[in-house]
C-alpha cells in the first residue's frame, strides 16, 4: 500500500551528521505556552526554504498532518492517525484546489482498497467508492481499478456501478428507480458497447438481452422467461 506510506512523521532525534543537522534545522516546532507541551511540527520536507508538513500533536504524539507536496501553497494530502500514531486515513484533493475531496483508509489485511470520494468535497457526504486492486499495481505503484460504485441520487446509496478489465471499462450498470437495484447494464468490448441487459427479476437478475452485434449498430433481443 505505497499510497500509506507515512512521510510527515520526523525524527526529532538529536543526531551528529550534517545531513541531519540540516534536517533539524527544517523542523519548527510548537508549543503550548502554558503547559510547554508539542502542539505542532512545521516542516521543510524538500529543503528549498519553504515549510511545506504540518502535523498537529499532542505532545510526542502525532494527531494529523497537512501537507502541500507540489509546493503551490495548497493542501494537497491530509493524513490522519490512530491512538498509537499509525497512519489510518490519507485524504487527497482530485481537484487539487486545496479541498480534500478523496479518502483511503488503512486496511492491511486485504488485497483491495477502496477510495472514497466526495464530489463536493465533504467527507460527510461521499458520493463515489471506487475499489483498486493492489496486487495489480501498476508502474506508479498504484493498484489497478477494478470497480466503482456511485450515488446518483445523493441519498448516500450506490445506484451506478462500473466494472473495469485492464483498466477500461467493462460494464455499467443503472438503478433508474431509485430503489437501490440495477435495471440496465451495458457490457462493453474494447471500447465498443456489445450487450444490454434490462428488466430485472425480483432477484435482480436481467431478462431481456440486446446484443449489439455489429458496427452498423443493428441489435437482436431474447427475452429470458
Ligand atoms: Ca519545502
Ligand atoms: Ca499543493
Ligand atoms: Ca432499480
Amino acid at each position: 500500500m505505497a499510497i500509506l506510506v507515512p512521510i510527515a512523521i520526523v525524527n526529532l532525534s538529536a543526531c551528529a551528521n550534517s545531513a541531519e543537522k540540516r534536517r533539524d534545522a527544517a523542523i519548527h516546532p510548537t508549543y503550548d505556552r502554558q503547559t510547554g507541551k508539542l502542539t505542532q511540527l512545521a516542516y521543510d520536507s524538500d529543503h528549498d526554504g519553504r515549510l511545506d508538513t504540518w502535523t498537529d500533536m499532542d505532545g510526542t504524539k502525532p494527531l494529523r498532518t497537512r501537507i502541500d507536496r507540489n509546493g503551490d501553497g495548497k493542501i494537497d494530502r491530509w493524513e490522519e492517525y490512530d491512538a498509537s500514531g499509525a497512519l489510518v486515513k490519507v485524504g487527497f484533493s482530485r481537484r487539487d484546489d486545496g479541498k480534500a475531496d478523496a479518502w483511503i483508509s488503512s486496511r492491511r489485511d486485504d488485497a483491495i482498497e477502496r477510495i472514497e470520494i466526495s464530489s463536493t468535497a465533504n467527507e460527510q457526504k461521499i458520493d463515489r467508492w471506487e475499489y483498486y486492486d493492489s496486487s495489480k499495481a501498476g508502474r506508479d505503484g498504484k493498484g489497478a481499478l477494478v470497480r466503482a460504485e456511485e450515488d446518483t441520487r445523493g441519498d448516500g446509496k450506490p445506484h451506478k456501478w462500473e466494472t473495469y478489465r485492464d483498466g477500461a471499462l467493462e460494464t455499467v450498470a443503472f438503478d433508474e428507480d431509485g430503489d437501490g437495484v440495477a435495471d440496465r447494464r451495458f457490457s462493453y468490448r474494447a471500447a465498443a458497447l456489445i450487450l444490454i441487459e434490462s428488466h430485472p427479476d425480483r432477484s435482480g437478475r436481467f431478462t431481456v438481452r440486446t446484443e449489439v452485434n455489429d458496427r452498423a449498430g443493428r441489435s437482436a433481443s431474447s427475452h429470458d422467461p
